[in-house]
């Protein structure tokens, strides 16, 4: 893998490793052709933001952890950019979970899903993580979406209880939700379709996400539900630290 230009102190360092990644990732075939769309407007909230965690994304990922630490059937469903930006973080994330990952991409195509196995089992292997990564084949379907979007594992996606879908699309979103799972969605933007879907909504950077997760199950903390978590007040809270931002 070639090397990224800049040094770890340059003040965007973070944001052109991410980069990097995406522009190695394109090389190697691994991703859809709106996938720097799609990580630019990512990249725009994560702006408005302040390229931080805030604290109710925090209040969130606890929750979607709670979520998938007590589910029955957790799985983690990944797309092209998910494992281009955070492979090595999100195995390491399905290893503390003892669940499988998914490789479930909306711009399905074999050479697509080929390079993204071969990318995932390369870090596995280096990494010494025993995770199972379920896609190759696909035996069921989403109930709700037309085309190829709709196929996934019966063992997987399908009979999960709990679904960490991060950067997932808002009709997919909703389709999962009608089956009756609890969908935890990872999303920069808190004003997208999926967000105002999803279950539990982490409006919040993919890779900080990843890490907070990996840190907080190895810390061992004792994760509890909230019961009375209401996903609009996240909304709400990420919707008022972007009005911060903006007010002069
Ligand atoms: O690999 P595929 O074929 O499944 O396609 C993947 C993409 C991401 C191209 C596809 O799902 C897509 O077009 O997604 P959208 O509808 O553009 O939605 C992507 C959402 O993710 C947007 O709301 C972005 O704000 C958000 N996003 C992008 N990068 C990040 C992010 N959220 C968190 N962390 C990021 N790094």
């Amino acid at each position: 893998m070639s090397k990224i230009a800049a040094d770890p102190s340059h003040p965007r360092y973070q944001s052109l490793l991410m980069r990097h990644r995406l522009e190695e990732a394109r090389k190697k075939g691994m991703l859809a052709g709106s996938a720097l769309i799609a990580h630019g407007r990512g990249e725009a909230f994560d702006y408005l933001l302040g390229e931080q965690t805030i604290s109710s994304a925090l209040i969130a990922t606890r929750q979607a952890l709670a979520h998938l630490s007590s589910a029955k059937h957790p799985v983690i469903s990944l797309n092209g950019n998910v494992v281009a930006l955070a492979g090595e973080e999100v195995l390491q994330l399905a290893y503390h979970l003892k669940c499988p990952v998914e490789i479930n991409i909306f711009y399905r195509t074999p050479e697509r899903m080929e390079a993204l196995f071969n990318h995932l089992n390369e870090i596995k292997q280096q990494m010494g993580l025993d995770v199972e990564i379920l896609g190759a084949e696909s035996n069921a379907r989403i109930p709700g979406l037309e085309g190829p979007r709709a196929n996934c594992c019966k063992q997987g996606i399908f009979e999960s209880d709990v679904i960490l879908v991060p950067l997932e699309d808002g009709d997919r979103c909703e389709a999962l939700v009608a089956m009756g799972k609890t969908v935890l969605v990872i999303d920069l933007n808190p004003f997208s379709r999926t967000a105002r879907m999803a279950s539990v909504t982490i409006v919040d950077e993919l890779t900080r996400v990843l890490t907070n997760m990996n840190e907080i199950l190895s810390s061992g903390e004792n994760l509890q539900l909230t019961t009375n978590f209401q996903n609009e007040q996240i909304l709400q809270a990420a919707f008022d630290h972007i009005g911060t931002v903006l007010t002069p």
